[in-house]
């Protein structure tokens, strides 16, 4: 009862936002606003660059009032920080990973499911449809808005070891895995040593050796340098990992239905121009860590399969971890998706 009126007014409030939006920046309620905006990765990174592109739409939007102060690099600390931050309303907004958040909303642990998605066009179609609304819609409760899912992307394994040709492969190998249980279990299940980290410790965990290993999409992979202190590089695509934009629901309670309104627009045209930047990127990024002197193999069909046994018992958990209801509409959606 209590989860249906939430996702109720979660709907009524969107679609209030979507009716104001038409007025023309002058003519509307907008007030001179600061959105400090934090991020993990660098400024010249997919996500610096459609940070940049929704702090320009503010702008635009809302005629110079709204402004949005970007600060990248987890300088105002790593996504758990923030999040805590947005909560308490001594920062107004944030991208980050979807994994950092089960612990305010265990619904999240849905995009952690390894092997969910096999192209970012299931992708796409889960996290904008009813299933995506859902889960972001139970930040609501918790103190946090989510107003739209990025690309963050296919996650790949790399470490600077030995080439992962085989399960095997990674028995001894220390990896590095986001703060989330599902990330957890499941590369411990693949007898990697899984070892819990922020993303703002993992370049420096990598140079200094504490951990042999992390896995992230390739323009992370490229634009965090980590070729620099990883030399192998395995193609796993074993999860599709999204980044949320989320705002402090203390400082989106405070503001007009225009000033929300450009919000909501603003994360739209940032996220259609992210995905699109992500995705271009994605395409040429092999090359270039090859290039940049990666070594870099696929994983046998095979080995895939065995990998995706391993990790049934993981799948097992994150159904129950989400609720049954959950996870039967996802696998619904996915089967006619597939044309099933
Ligand atoms: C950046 C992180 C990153 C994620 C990770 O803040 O932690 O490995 O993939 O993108 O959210």
């Amino acid at each position: 009862f209590k989860t249906r009126r939430n996702t109720l007014a979660a709907a009524v409030a969107l679609a209030a936002v979507a009716l104001s939006a038409a007025l023309p920046a002058q003519a509307a309620d907008i007030k001179p606003r600061l959105i400090r905006f934090g991020y993990g990765l660098a400024e010249n990174s997919n996500q610096g660059r459609a940070v940049k592109v929704f702090a320009d739409e503010v702008a635009k939007l809302s005629g110079g009032k709204m402004k949005v102060r970007a600060i990248g690099g987890a300088a105002l600390g790593p996504d758990t920080q923030m999040q805590q931050a947005l909560i308490g309303g001594a920062q107004e907004m944030m991208v980050g990973s979807t994994a950092t958040l089960v612990g305010i909303a265990k619904e999240m642990a849905l995009w952690d499911t390894p092997f969910l998605v096999n192209n970012v066009r299931e992708a796409d179609a889960l996290l904008d449809g009813p299933v995506g609304d859902k889960v972001r819609g139970k930040l609501t409760d918790k103190g946090l808005v989510g107003l739209v899912y990025w690309e963050n992307g296919f996650r790949n394994l790399t470490n600077s070891k030995h080439a992962v040709n085989k399960l095997e492969d990674l028995d001894g190998i220390k990896l590095r895995v986001m703060q989330n249980n599902v990330f957890l279990d499941s590369f411990k299940q693949l007898g990697a040593n899984a070892v819990p980290l922020p993303y703002s410790e993992l370049f420096s965990a990598l140079e200094t050796k504490a951990v042999d290993g992390q896995e992230n999409p390739y323009n992370t992979i490229l634009s965090a340098k980590f070729y620099e202190v990883q030399k192998y590089l395995t193609v796993t695509n074993h999860v599709y990992s999204p980044w949320i934009v989320t705002v402090s629901k203390k400082f989106w309670d405070g503001l007009s239905k225009d000033e929300q309104a450009v919000l909501q627009q603003a994360a739209v045209k940032s996220r259609d121009f992210e995905r699109k930047d992500t995705r271009e990127e994605a395409a040429k990024a092999l090359a270039e860590l090859k290039a940049k002197g990666m070594a870099v193999n696929e994983l046998s069909p095979a080995e895939t399969a065995r990998m995706r046994d391993k990790l049934t018992r993981v799948n097992a958990g994150v159904a129950t971890q989400v609720g049954m209801d959950l996870w039967t509409e996802t696998q619904g959606q996915l089967a006619k998706l597939r044309g099933g």
